[in-house]
């Protein structure tokens, strides 16, 4: 069986992130991609790349979740949660979380994106942890949701890192796996998996250039796509890791000032 596996993501047009990115590493990972919009990204290029951001209905979100489930039935039990930016989105996720026993429920806690304000990510910070982190058995915030989510003002170094993911988990989520990714001063690009087991740390060299887009979302979709696929929490996390250090290396220059990550063979 071909493992069904869906995210719950916003669609980002130029392929370098969101739902897109997800449906082609389930794709690489030998899942059955589906995906439900949350919202539709458009980037403004002559805005310095700011982010257009456009919701979708929240009862739409719904739907599109019914109508996958109805054609996957039981098989689907695994979810990748990814941008949802408003708290009636989150509101509806949380809803959709409780509508079906999912086995995995991988949780991207995306706050904040270009051109989005503030004192938004803060609402949406606040609601994601009182709605969306209880339902989780995975999540992967990057160094400044890992940041937001621990209550830090920062984090600079990877015990400090460790720390905060340790507090995020006492918050009640099983597995946290921090993305620190390049953010972390150093030669490596340094992610840690904490879990009951205790802690692991991943680590993969930098690689020299522009920043890679979509690297968070392809690290969270191969953890997922490797958990439906019924790898275990730590089998799955190096796996994707691995994944995602192959999808930067592969990277796709184009006319942004950033590069954008490639799942598919070289
Ligand atoms: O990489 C975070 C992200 C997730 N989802 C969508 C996005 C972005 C960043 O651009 O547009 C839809």
């Amino acid at each position: 069986m071909i493992p069904p596996v869906l995210s719950i993501a916003g669609s980002e047009a130029s392929g370098g992130a969101g739902g897109q990115v997800d449906l082609k590493t389930f794709q690489q990972l030998g899942t059955f991609g589906s995906l439900a919009l949350t919202c539709i990204v458009s980037f403004d290029a002559p805005n310095n790349w700011a982010h257009r951001v456009y919701p979708v209905p929240p009862e739409i979100t719904e739907q599109q979740v019914e109508a996958a489930a109805a054609v996957h039935g039981d098989d689907l039990d695994t979810v990748k949660i990814g941008m949802l930016g408003s708290i009636p989105m989150i509101e509806a996720v949380a809803r959709i979380l409780d509508s079906r026993p999912w086995k995995h429920v991988v949780v991207d806690p995306v706050l904040i994106c270009k051109g989005q304000v503030a004192g938004e990510a803060l609402d949406v910070d606040t609601a994601l942890r009182e709605l969306i982190a209880p339902r989780a058995t995975v999540i992967t915030p990057n160094l400044f949701e890992t940041t937001a989510l621990s209550g830090r003002s920062s984090i600079e170094s990877v015990a400090e890192l460790i720390a905060a993911a340790q507090d995020i988990r006492a918050q009640g989520v099983p597995h946290v796996y921090a993305k620190a990714g390049v953010d972390l001063p150093g030669d490596q690009a340094t992610d840690v998996l904490v879990t009951s087991d205790g802690v692991e740390i991943l680590d993969a060299p930098k690689f020299p250039g522009k920043k890679v887009s979509g690297a968070g979302c392809t690290l969270a979709a191969a953890y997922t796509a490797e958990l439906a696929k019924g790898y275990s929490y730590a089998d799955a996390a190096r796996a994707a890791k691995q994944f995602t250090t192959a999808s930067v290396a592969k990277r796709r220059s184009g006319a942004a000032p950033f590069d954008c990550a490639w799942q598919g063979e070289p």
